[in-house]
């Protein structure tokens, strides 16, 4: 009888995990053509918005799968949203999750998403629009590279106080977050964690607990001198020297002239007996009472809060973005209350299709680079059938010349890329 209790009990315990169905809020994978832009309102706010399009881009896993959403002009802000059923977190979980793939070798742009409640006016969306969370990488020059985590607390944006790295290569990446119900977030890139903590701690929402006492002083005669001049050392008597004396190797010249030269003095040199000034030596101070430490007081203004998660409501994700160099993908977003959930679908997902991704631009890569070998050979035999000897010599000369050249446009672009950070941070800082 005890034998067939147990498989039953586990039955039970299963069907009652399964009666708590994870909640999913979003779910947006671009899996059926072009009834994406039914659900995606691009905003009105600005005339000159970028255009987004569906691809898989130019490398990809699977050619249908890995379609999403991809910025496809160069110097263009981007505002586009979906709406969802209007939820809150309250004593949940809070997942949000997404693909990013930066295919163009971006030089600077952003790559998060922002969560609006449910009250936004989408077609007006824009840099000013109150945000619940902002979440993702935002990359700039080698400067800036880093997964903002914002969040929207009584009416002020509060940037993490860590600093969270993402990634800056060409491949897709699933960026999670979770927020749970006790005030404790986890970050995790391609399903590892990468950060988490505590909300109070690493954002500043409330003011510190305790604070310098403002009524305490150090007292008047408080001796914080750790030495102090000897009070019994006395300088030796014959301590006072001369710092410059007259030459005594000096000798008046044969020639002097008293009557014309006036009379001579020997020209001054430093004293070897000058010792200079005197001090006494220090000793330890009998009357050191140590440094004084300011005591502290619990802050009178700090009220702990134990829903700084919670957020009344949730309705609207939004790409609300400015990018340099275009080419970024959004894929699979996701909002669930169930973080193995999202971790499943992470790996159904992005971790089905990032291998053969990966292989794909590796042969591409292959194939670019044999190309440009059998052109450089076709140009080499070219060059030989015309003059033998003095033709491959010269060519070798423009080889170098060549390569020189293209340095130097390296660098420009790199210059390039420091302006436009300036441009992106004051972009952000605006916003905040
Ligand atoms: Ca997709």
């Amino acid at each position: 009888v005890a034998m067939t209790a147990l498989p039953l009990l586990f039955l039970a315990m299963s069907a009652a995990s399964v009666l708590a169905e994870p909640a999913v809020y979003l779910r947006e994978q671009f899996e059926d053509g072009d009834a994406w832009t039914s659900r995606w309102v691009e905003s009105k706010h600005k005339s000159d918005y970028g255009k987004f399009v569906l691809t898989a881009g130019k490398f990809y896993g699977d050619a249908e799968k890995d379609k999403g959403l991809q910025t496809s002009q160069d110097a263009r802000f981007y505002a586009a949203s979906s709406r969802f059923d209007d939820f809150s977190n309250q004593g949940k979980p809070l997942v949000i999750q997404f693909t990013v793939k930066h295919e163009q070798e971006i030089d600077c742009g952003g790559g998060y998403i922002k969560l609006f409640p449910s009250d936004l006016n989408q077609e007006d969306m824009n840099g000013d629009s109150t945000y619940n969370i902002m979440f993702g990488p935002d990359i700039c020059g080698p400067g800036t590279k880093k997964v903002h985590v914002i969040f929207n607390y009584k009416g002020k944006n509060h940037l993490i106080n860590k600093d969270i790295r993402c990634k800056d290569d060409e491949y897709s990446h699933l960026y999670t977050l979770i927020v749970n119900p006790d005030n404790s977030y986890e970050v995790k890139i391609d399903n590892k964690k990468v950060e988490s903590g505590s909300l109070e701690d690493d954002w500043d929402f409330l003011p510190p607990k305790r604070i310098k006492d403002p009524e305490a002083k150090k007292p008047e005669d408080w001796d914080d001198r750790e030495k102090i001049p000897d009070p019994d050392d006395k300088k030796p008597e014959d301590w006072d020297k001369l710092e410059t004396i007259p030459d005594p190797d000096a000798k008046k010249p044969d020639d002097w002239d008293e009557d014309m030269d006036g009379e001579w003095e020997p020209p001054m040199v430093t004293n070897p007996e000058y010792k200079g000034e005197w001090k006494p030596k220090e000793i330890d101070n009998p009357a050191y009472k140590g440094k004084w430490i300011h005591p502290e007081i619990d802050n009178p203004e700090y009220t702990p809060d134990a829903d700084i998660y919670k957020y009344d409501s949730f309705g609207v994700i939004g790409l609300d973005l400015w990018q340099v160099k275009s080419g970024t993908i959004f894929d699979n977003f996701l909002i669930t209350d169930d973080p193995k959930l999202a971790e499943e679908v992470g790996n159904e997902t992005w971790g089905k299709t990032k291998d053969a991704e990966k292989k794909m631009k590796e042969s591409q890569e292959e194939e670019e680079r044999k190309k440009r070998e059998d052109e450089d050979k076709m140009r080499r035999e070219e060059a030989k059938g015309e003059d033998e000897e003095e033709d491959e010599k010269d060519e070798e000369d423009e080889e170098e010349e060549e390569e020189e050249e293209g340095k130097e446009q390296q660098l420009d672009e790199e210059e390039e890329e420091e302006e436009d950070e300036e441009g992106i941070d004051s972009q952000l800082k605006d916003e905040l």
